[in-house]
Parts: structure tokens; C-alpha cells; sequence
């Protein structure tokens, strides 16, 4: 399929490209070193090999999250989305912009999430999990009521709003020990961004934004597979609800949330995916540079769904989602 339009696609600046080593073999680092420092030369190669016209770009991770000085934090987004503002400009026709934001000061991430829809021409934000604030050992989920502010302001902007993973701290992550081959995009990933959008959506956060709008990657994170029984477990008690949202979390799910196919190539879970969230609220996206284009590319443009829903999950729903004209 020609004209694809892909949203989980990282690059990395000079102070956030070691964030991201350590996570595959290490004789692959000067490969994904130099995939992730690319902008307008292979990069642009891979997407005309496997028709991606374009690209959402947002930084690696977890960079700004972790960061926990709070005015290095904020330097860092300016500067990586001021780099990205070039490239995109540069480059209109295949290049669209996610904000990374300072999420350790309500109030700068505030101001940088309008300064960069507004001035840098952004199309919304992609941030790495909760953010480590003031210490290293801080994790701080964005669920909690200090938080309103800047859901107001993204609300307000009507842009979405990318929660992509991140690892759990050592200190919270006793479950894997000894297992280091669970970290990261093999399970805890995962574990920790679903974990974080429950929360989000039990926390009442889309009774006051009934329009926010929450992508999240990886076929969703496992959650298509999982929101009927998060909704229904232990039904002969009663469905009492012991959280503050109003409605039952599925209802979230599937209103305030859209979900990318970045790093889960399989058509069976695609389909899981399509029955439970619809083919509307799904996006194609690769997860570039640490997947590869073709792969994502040739499974997607052959996968067994009709050409209408290829159309729309490779393609329309993003141009709609996103305010994209091509
Ligand atoms: C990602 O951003 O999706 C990612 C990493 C590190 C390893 C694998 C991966 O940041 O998919
Ligand atoms: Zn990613």
C-alpha cells in the first residue's frame, strides 16, 4: 500500500541517544546508533522502499521522563523539539511532529506543549510513562491531581496525547529480577504503560475530557485482549466500582483511546484488536529504528483485512486524527 502514514517513529539528539543503548544486542548499537541520529537520509530511503509518505516523529526514551533535574528536563525538550520544528519544516510533505515535555513542572510542560502546537506547529505530544521528578528514585504517574492543568491544556488544544513506554525503575521492578530478557519491549514495556492508562481511565480524567484522546503503541499494549475481563472480573459481587471515573473502563477504552500497530506485526492480534476497538481507532506505525519499515510494511500491506480497513488503518484514520492534509 502506497501512502502510509506511520506515528511511532523515534529519532534521538546527542543528550538522549545513550538512553536508548543497552536494550538490544550490543553489536547492534552502531546500527541503531546511526538509524536513530538519521533524519533525511535512510530514514527517507526506507519510507519511499515501503510506501510511508509520512512520519510523526517524536524523540527516543525515556530521555526527557528521566530526567529528573527539572530545568535540564525542560532544556532538553526545547531543544530536541526545536530540531525537530526544522525537519519538519524542511520536509512538510513526510515529516509531522510529536512535543516531548517536561512533565516534572506542570507549569513548563504547560508552556512547551502550546508553544509547540501553536508556534512549532506540532501535532500533538508523545512522552515516555511516568517522570522521575526532583530524585532518581521518583515515579510519578500522570493520573494524580497535580496533573488537571495540563489536561486542560491538552484538551484545549485538541491534539492527542502518545503514552509510550518506558522500563519500571530497579526499585519497582522486583518482579523481573533475574529475568532481564522481560525488560523492555519483551513484557515490561507493556506491563507498565497498560497499567498506566488504567489508571488514567479510572481516574475520572475523560469524565471532565470526554474528547481527549489517548494512542497508545504496540497493538495497545495488551489491553484490547484484556478490558472485558478488567470490567467484569468477580461479577456475582456486584459491580460496584471502587474508583472515581463514572463509567466502566472499557467505555474509556474504546471513546478515548486509539491504538498503533508499532512492533506487533501479526494479524491474528490485529484482528483481537479490530473487534474490540474497531478498525476506526486503529494506526499503522512501525516503531522505527528499532523495528524495520519493511517489516511493519509487508506484513501490513498484505495482512488479511479488507482494503477498506487497510485504507483507514494506514492512512485515514491518522489524516483525520491528526488534522493532516496530503
Ligand atoms: C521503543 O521506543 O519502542 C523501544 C525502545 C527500546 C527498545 C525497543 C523499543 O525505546 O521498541
Ligand atoms: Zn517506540
Amino acid at each position: 500500500m502506497q501512502g502510509k502514514i506511520a506515528l511511532e517513529e523515534h529519532y534521538a539528539i546527542e543528550d538522549t541517544l545513550q538512553d536508548s543503548n543497552g536494550y538490544l544486542p550490543s553489536e547492534t548499537w552502531e546500527e541503531l546508533s546511526g538509524r536513530l541520529m538519521d533524519i533525511e537520509g535512510r530514514r527517507i530511503d526506507e519510507m519511499d522502499q515501503n510506501g510511508v509518505e509520512m512520519m510523526i516523529l517524536s524523540l527516543n526514551a525515556p530521555a526527557v521522563q528521566a530526567i529528573y533535574d527539572r530545568n535540564r528536563a525542560n532544556e532538553i525538550a526545547k531543544k530536541s523539539n526545536d530540531m525537530l520544528a526544522e525537519w519538519v519544516q524542511r520536509n512538510p510533505g513526510r515529516f509531522r511532529g510529536f512535543a516531548a515535555l517536561p512533565l516534572q513542572d506542570v507549569d513548563m510542560a504547560c508552556a512547551e506543549m502550546e508553544r509547540c502546537v501553536k508556534e512549532l506547529g506540532f501535532v500533538g505530544a508523545l512522552v515516555n510513562g511516568f517522570s522521575q521528578i526532583d530524585t532518581e528514585e521518583s515515579a510519578v504517574y500522570y493520573d494524580l491531581p497535580q496533573y488537571a492543568p495540563f489536561w486542560d491544556v491538552i484538551a484545549d488544544l485538541d491534539v492527542p496525547f502518545y503514552l509510550h513506554p518506558r522500563n519500571p525503575l530497579p526499585s519497582m521492578a522486583q518482579i523481573y529480577e533475574g529475568h532481564p530478557w522481560l525488560l523492555g519491549p519483551t513484557w515490561a514495556f507493556g506491563q507498565e504503560t497498560a497499567v498506566h492508562s488504567l489508571r488514567l481511565m479510572a481516574s475520572g480524567l475523560f469524565d471532565r475530557h470526554p474528547n481527549l484522546q489517548i494512542v497508545l503503541g504496540h497493538m495497545g499494549e495488551g489491553l484490547p485482549y484484556s478490558m472485558w475481563r478488567i470490567d467484569n472480573r468477580n461479577k456475582w459481587v456486584g459491580d460496584e466500582r471502587a474508583y472515581p471515573a463514572k463509567k466502566m473502563l472499557g467505555n474509556y477504552f474504546q471513546n478515548n483511546f486509539y491504538i498503533t500497530t508499532s512492533g506487533n506485526f501479526r494479524t491474528q492480534t490485529l484482528i483481537d484488536a479490530m473487534l474490540e476497538i474497531g478498525s476506526d481507532r486503529i494506526l499503522f506505525s512501525a516503531d522505527w529504528p528499532f523495528e524495520n519499515v519493511d517489516h511493519a510494511a509487508n506484513w501490513f500491506d498484505v495482512c488479511t483485512i479488507s482494503e477498506d480497513d487497510r485504507l483507514k488503518i494506514g492512512r485515514t484514520n491518522s489524516m483525520h486524527l491528526f488534522d493532516i492534509e496530503l
